[in-house]
């Protein structure tokens, strides 16, 4: 979708051109990877015209046996991707906290690749599956790659990461039918949640209207554990990361989520592609939570437990610098499906915290790249290479590209000098935070970590009253998909300790009973099981609230790259349109014209508009508000088309701004024109009447009117 009206989006077409003429212009011709300049590259080498193919055709063969290489492993988890290259700028030293040196200068542009992604689905799955999404950053900073390996929601399933696998597993397609593709909603996934009562917090996230986001560009990201940051006088700060885009948060509703996977799979990647083709650059915040080392043990939680959040009434986010997202990648295997992210590549300044989930994450992403990318080169690949300049004695393996010279691979050596050397600290040499550990080498779990009810109920007592019930319809939804009811029991048990109406509510949805008898909580657990260590506690929280755990807490009155669909058909007024085009891209919005065919339509005043979208090639779910211009003549050819009637009544459906320029008959063909209140349209988001751009606006702004769904009046 266009927006006609963008300087920048002619700037970009512009370099676009430029780029693909220089391409046009060189001396292209077509060549075998051996340079060898193709003659006929449509007929393979046979014995005669209608002979037998020769096994000596290799033109063929070279070009086949890529072909049949193309493929590598898609990543077993996050394996659906999309991503974009820009830059990240400090606000104002943070040399108080850390050293590093990406940190420091605000006049200072620091590279980056953000990669975001799904994390059950296959490669080719769909962007509106209800799941977490990967938030992947790395920074090419002047001491090396930086990356901050996070995801949209602030906590995780497991406390520790020998249990990834086995969530994994239940969350993938089940193993003998490989069904449901990018769907937690089936047994095996329940039924692991249900016997591991430290997910109750992230499940709670994960049913909630963050799983569905309207756009990457409006998610928010975090870290999820909490890590150091390190001075130059050697002392650390703990440290959670969290990224708060510019546009706001705003999730989609799950009948739309279900619907945009029918219509446009890509829905999110196309989103954040055209966004950034249109010069509609996304932009998030960095925030920090700075815990001093002495406040370690001051909560009512661990800080080293990654199934809990700092909430931000205890520690305010400070906003310490900008992502601004500004290219599209060249090449999406190059770049996107080859970025390898490890949330062990720290720099000088950044540690680790001794978090069990962490930890086990340090291992893992080098091992998965091993296999993925095909050996220990991938940080060859341009995507991964660092603008710091690098020097090892590594040497050879698969695809190696770098022709190290000389004599030497080994350190210390006196036959090249001794190079390379290496780095004292005060030349940027990386130092371990020297933490003192005094500890029985043991597999157990600190008592601290054995709330695991306390923030899932602080999650849930959070929420608007609408989100609380778009919870309530994700878990009736996916327990119903459920087959066993033993498993929805267990997990109704488990929401009993959240909260108890909404385990009453979900129980009511699925047409069964809240257990009564309590259920031992935690199966988790050891062979050698000990109750007393095990069972889980709830503590006393010190708040009972946080706003910022609420997405409808803020990023609100932003209208900037809504896309907004005018229905239009032959003698539509010149002026309805061209004013209420200009109010929206005035405020950034994206106007696209919705026609009978995918042409034009002609004014009532003769001119011809180009249409962005056919009503048969486009559906009501991927669009953010409808217009409908005047034009006598127009309403009456729009009433004809059913589909058109349909983009109003989802439109109105799914809670979103809806604004008729002249009513004169269009409306009376829906499903809810009749029951409104027609003294408060507004109110509804149902605006009337020439001339109201700025209403329009406004309403675009509060991004949905939530009421509705009370009366549900829409059949589908
Ligand atoms: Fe990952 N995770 N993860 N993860 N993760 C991978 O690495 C793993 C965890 C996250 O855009 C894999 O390159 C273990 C938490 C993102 O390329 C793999 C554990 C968080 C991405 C892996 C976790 C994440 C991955 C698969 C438990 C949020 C996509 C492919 C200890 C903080 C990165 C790959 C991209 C990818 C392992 C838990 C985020 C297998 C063992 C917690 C955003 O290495």
């Amino acid at each position: 979708m266009k927006n006609e009206g963008s300087k920048k989006a002619s700037e970009n077409e512009k370099l676009k051109d430029l780029e693909r003429n220089r391409e046009i212009s060189k001396d292209q011709f077509l060549t075998t990877n051996q340079g060898v300049k193709i003659n006929d590259d449509q007929n393979s080498l046979k014995a005669g015209d209608r002979g037998a193919s020769l096994l000596e055709d290799f033109i063929l063969r070279e070009k086949i046996t890529h072909f049949d290489h193309e493929r590598i492993p898609e990543r077993i988890v996050h394996a659906r991707g999309s991503a974009a290259h820009g830059y990240f700028q400090v606000y104002e030293s943070m040399e108080k906290y850390t050293k590093a040196g990406f940190l420091q200068d605000p006049s200072k542009k620091t590279p980056v690749f953000t990669r975001f992604s799904t994390v059950a689905g296959f490669r080719g799955s769909t962007d509106l599956a209800r799941d977490v999404r990967g938030f992947s950053v790395k920074f090419y900073t002047e001491e090396g790659n930086y990356d901050l390996v996070g995801n949209n929601i602030p906590v995780f399933f497991i406390q520790d990461a020998i249990k990834f696998p086995d969530l994994i597993h239940a969350v993938k397609p089940e193993p003998h039918n490989e069904i449901p593709q990018a769907a937690s909603a089936h047994d095996t996934f329940w039924d692991f949640i249900s016997l591991m009562p430290e997910s109750a917090h992230m499940i709670m996230w994960a049913m909630s209207d963050r799983a569905i986001p309207r756009s990457l560009r409006m998610m928010e990201g975090f870290g999820v554990h909490t890590f150091r940051f390190v001075n130059k006088d050697g002392k650390g700060t703990f440290v959670k990361f969290h990224w708060k885009p510019l546009l706001g948060t705003h999730g989609v509703t799950w009948d739309e989520a279900q619907k945009i996977s029918g219509n446009d799979s890509d829905f999110h990647r196309r989103d954040l592609w055209d966004a950034i083709e249109s010069g509609q650059f996304p932009e998030w915040e960095l925030g920090v939570q700075l815990i001093p080392e002495e406040d370690e043990h001051k909560y009512d939680f661990d800080i080293l437990d990654a199934t809990k959040l700092v909430p931000e009434e205890l520690v305010p986010v400070k906003k310490i610098g900008k992502m601004v997202l500004n290219r599209n990648p060249d090449n999406f295997f190059a770049e996107t499906e080859q970025v390898a992210f490890h949330p062990g590549h720290i720099v000088p300044g950044i540690d680790f915290s001794n978090d069990p989930l962490l930890q086990g994450r340090l291992f893992s992403y080098t091992d998965t790249q091993l296999k993925r990318l095909g050996g220990p080169n991938f940080h060859e690949i341009p995507i991964n290479r660092p603008i710091a300049p690098m020097h090892n004695n590594q040497r050879d393996g698969h695809m190696r590209q770098e022709i190290n010279k000389g004599q030497t691979s080994y350190q210390p050596n006196s036959l090249r000098g001794g190079c390379p050397f290496q780095a004292k600290i005060a030349e940027g040499g990386f130092d371990s935070y020297p933490e003192k550990i005094d500890a029985k080498k043991v597999r157990e779990r600190s008592e601290s970590f054995k709330d695991h009810f306390s923030q899932a109920t602080l999650f849930y007592n959070s929420q608007t009253e609408v989100e609380q019930q778009h919870i309530i319809n994700a878990f009736s939804f996916e327990l119903g998909k459920v087959g066993e009811t033993e498993v929805q029991e267990r997990m109704l048990g488990l929401l009993n300790e959240v909260n108890k109406d909404l385990a009453k509510e979900v129980a009511s949805n699925l047409g069964i009973k809240v257990p009564k008898k309590k259920e031992q909580l935690n199966h988790g657990v050891p062979a050698d099981y000990d109750p007393e260590r095990y069972e889980p506690t709830k503590s006393n929280p010190s708040i009972e609230k946080d706003p910022a755990l609420s997405m409808m807490h803020n990023g609100f009155g932003n209208i900037a790259t809504r896309q907004v669909a005018f229905l239009c058909a032959d003698g539509v007024d010149d002026n309805s349109v061209n004013d209420m085009k200009k109010a929206l891209e005035k405020e950034g919005a994206m106007v696209n014209i919705v026609g009978p065919n995918s042409t034009e339509v002609k004014t009532a005043g003769g001119k011809s508009l180009k249409v962005d979208a056919a009503f048969r090639t486009t559906a009501s779910v991927v669009f953010d508000a409808f217009y409908v211009p005047s034009g006598e003549k127009a309403h009456k050819a729009l009433k004809k088309i059913p589909k058109a009637i349909h983009f109003l009544n989802e439109g109105y459906k799914h809670c979103k701004p809806i604004a008729v320029a002249q009513e004169n008959g269009l409306l009376e063909e829906t499903y809810f024109w009749k029951d409104l209140d027609k003294k408060n349209l507004e109110e509804d988001g149902v605006i009337v009447g020439e001339g109201k751009s700025s209403e329009f606006v406004k309403a675009i702004g509060k991004h949905r009117f939530w009421k509705r769904e009370e009366k549900d009046s829409i059949p589908a």
